[in-house]
């Protein structure tokens, strides 16, 4: 309830901030693009984590002008970095299902100048669950405009593969659950090793996350996985933390 109360002010009190995790080419570590992760600094827990607040804004509705922030502000950010790298945006079903989010999309990228071409949304399979031709919809229209829209927390929902024909995304990423344990589990390297056919088959990139550890990432190598996220090649991180060989607005 407190969360909840003290949600409402987050956004007019500045709390909110952007962390930036890059996604990098899994042979040559070059950074193909940054996902954008919210931060909650509240002024007395400090740190909120998003999947306590996350679940709370999308129950309250709150994740409308929430998420309406997070797009302006990364593609704001974006926008000015000198390297035109691919920007990622987490977005809750809630936002999709509202009216208008292609008119907000369209009007985001006007008013910060990106280039379409540079916005990947990352939709998770839940969105599939109910009105899901809405959903289509509105991805596709999404599509229309030049952004492109990446799976997230793939093999974690229901009807992985159905969503697959059901829209044409342009990217997978597989779940963290299944790269965590690729070493000690057999049935998740297969998963993996599966999936990565998957996006070969379709002919979509595949991107690992949560990739914690050199033998994981030399693991999705072997597998021919595309592009690694995670802890081992960068924390998600405020982009001014970033040193300047990595930084793409130096
Ligand atoms: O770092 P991590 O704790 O950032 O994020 C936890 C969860 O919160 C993940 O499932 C992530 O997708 C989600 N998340 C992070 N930032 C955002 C955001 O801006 N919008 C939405 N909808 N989800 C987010
Ligand atoms: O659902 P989504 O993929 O958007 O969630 C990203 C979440 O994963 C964020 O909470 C981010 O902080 C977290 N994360 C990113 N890299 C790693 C990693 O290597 N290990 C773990 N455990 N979490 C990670
Ligand atoms: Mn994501
Ligand atoms: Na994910």
């Amino acid at each position: 309830r407190e969360l909840e109360r003290d949600l409402v002010h987050a956004l007019e009190q500045g709390q909110f901030a952007l962390h930036w995790q890059p996604q990098a080419d899994a042979q040559s570590g070059m950074i193909r693009g940054f996902e954008a992760l919210l931060r909650w600094r509240h002024p007395v827990r400090g740190d909120v984590s998003p999947t306590e607040f996350i679940p709370v804004a999308e129950a309250t509705g709150m994740i409308i002008p929430i998420g309406a922030w997070v797009l302006r502000t990364a593609c704001a950010e974006a926008a000015s970095w000198e390297a035109p790298l691919r920007v990622a945006v987490n977005i809750s079903v809630a936002q999709i299902q509202q009216d208008g989010f292609d008119v907000l999309l369209r009007e985001t990228l006007l008013a910060t100048g990106l280039v379409p071409e540079r916005l990947e949304l990352e939709v998770t399979e839940s969105l599939f669950i109910e009105d899901t031709d809405r959903a289509l919809d509105t991805l596709t229209r999404a599509k229309a405009l030049g952004v492109s829209v990446a799976i997230d927390d793939f093999g974690t929902g229901f009807s992985s593969l159905s969503t697959l024909r059901s829209f044409t995304f342009d990217r997978i990423k597989i779940d963290r659950s299944f790269v965590s344990e690729i070493e000690k589990s057999d049935s998740a390297a297969a998963i993996v090793r599966a999936v990565i056919g998957l996006g070969q088959g379709l002919g979509l990139p595949v991107v690992a996350e949560g990739v914690e550890t050199q033998a994981q990432l030399a693991a999705l190598n072997a597998q021919a996985c595309d592009e690694v996220q995670g802890y081992f090649i960068s924390r998600p991180m405020p982009m001014a933390a970033f040193s300047a060989e990595v930084h793409p607005a130096r």
